[in-house]
C-alpha cells in the first residue's frame, strides 16, 4: 500500500491554517529524527518533503494531501541553534495547532531508535498526554541497528515514555520500508474513527 501525495499548503501562522475539512495526521519529533523522510516513504516519492542533513530546517506546518487524509509535517524541536524568540514562535504555532485542531486524528511522535528518548521527547509526550491527544510513537532509522538491538531499544522507548500497547512504538525505517504497512494500518484505523469533540 502507498499513496501518491502532494504538498497543498505551508503555514507560518495559526490564522493561515486551512479549514478543518479533512482528517489530519500530524508528525512531531526532534529535528533530524526523520519526519520528512517518513512522509516521503509513505508517499512512495523521493523528494516530496524536503529532507536535510542540517537539522531545524522545517519552520512551517506543511500539509501533504494523501488520498483520504492530510499528513502535517511540524517543525522539529530540540534544536539548540534556534534562538529563544524563534523557539517561542514555533511553540505557539505547534502547540496551538495540536491543541485545538478538531480534525486531528493521530499524532505520530518520532523517536530515533538509536538513542533513549531525550528530555525534550519526554516533555512533548507529557504535554500531549496532558491534553489527551491520540499518539503513536514511531521509532525511526531502524535500519541502523540489528534486529535484536532494535527490539530491545523499542522496549526501552516504551518503558521510558510509559506507552500503552496502542501507542507503539512502531519500528520504522524510511530506508528499508520496515514498519510502513503497520503505519498505514494505524493511520487508516485513526482516520476511520470518530472526530474528536
Ligand atoms: N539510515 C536512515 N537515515 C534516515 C532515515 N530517516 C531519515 N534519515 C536521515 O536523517 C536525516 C534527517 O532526516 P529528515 O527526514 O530530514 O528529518 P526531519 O525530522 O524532517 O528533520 P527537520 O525537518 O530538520 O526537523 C537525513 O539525512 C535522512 O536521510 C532512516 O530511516 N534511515
Ligand atoms: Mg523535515
Amino acid at each position: 500500500m502507498s499513496g501518491r501525495a502532494e504538498l497543498v499548503k505551508s503555514v507560518a501562522r495559526l490564522v493561515d491554517l486551512p479549514p478543518e475539512a479533512r482528517p489530519e495526521i500530524a508528525l512531531v519529533g526532534r529535528s533530524n529524527v526523520g519526519k520528512s523522510s517518513l512522509i516521503n516513504a509513505l508517499a512512495g516519492q523521493k523528494n516530496l518533503a524536503r529532507t536535510s542533513s542540517t537539522p531545524g530546517k522545517t519552520r512551517l506546518l506543511h500539509f501533504y494531501r494523501f488520498d483520504r487524509y492530510d499528513l502535517v509535517d511540524l517543525p522539529g524541536y530540540g534544536y539548540a541553534q534556534v534562538s529563544k524568540a524563534m523557539r517561542r514562535a514555533f511553540g505557539e504555532l505547534v502547540e496551538g495547532y495540536l491543541k485545538d485542531r478538531r480534525t486531528l486524528k493521530l499524532i505520530l511522535h518520532l523517536i530515533d531508535i538509536r538513542h533513549p528518548p531525550t528530555a525534550d521527547d519526554r516533555l512533548m509526550r507529557e504535554w500531549m498526554t496532558y491534553h489527551a491527544l491520540p499518539q503513536l510513537v514511531v521509532a525511526t532509522k531502524a535500519d541502523k541497528l540489528s534486529r535484536g538491538r532494535a527490539l530491545a531499544a523499542a522496549r526501552r522507548v516504551a518503558d521510558t515514555l510509559k506507552l500503552t500497547p496502542e501507542e507503539g512504538p512502531v519500528i520504522f525505517s524510511a530506508v528499508s520500508g520496515e514498519g510502513k504497512d503497520e503505519l498505514f494500518r494505524r493511520i487508516a484505523a485513526a482516520v476511520g474513527s470518530a472526530a474528536r469533540a
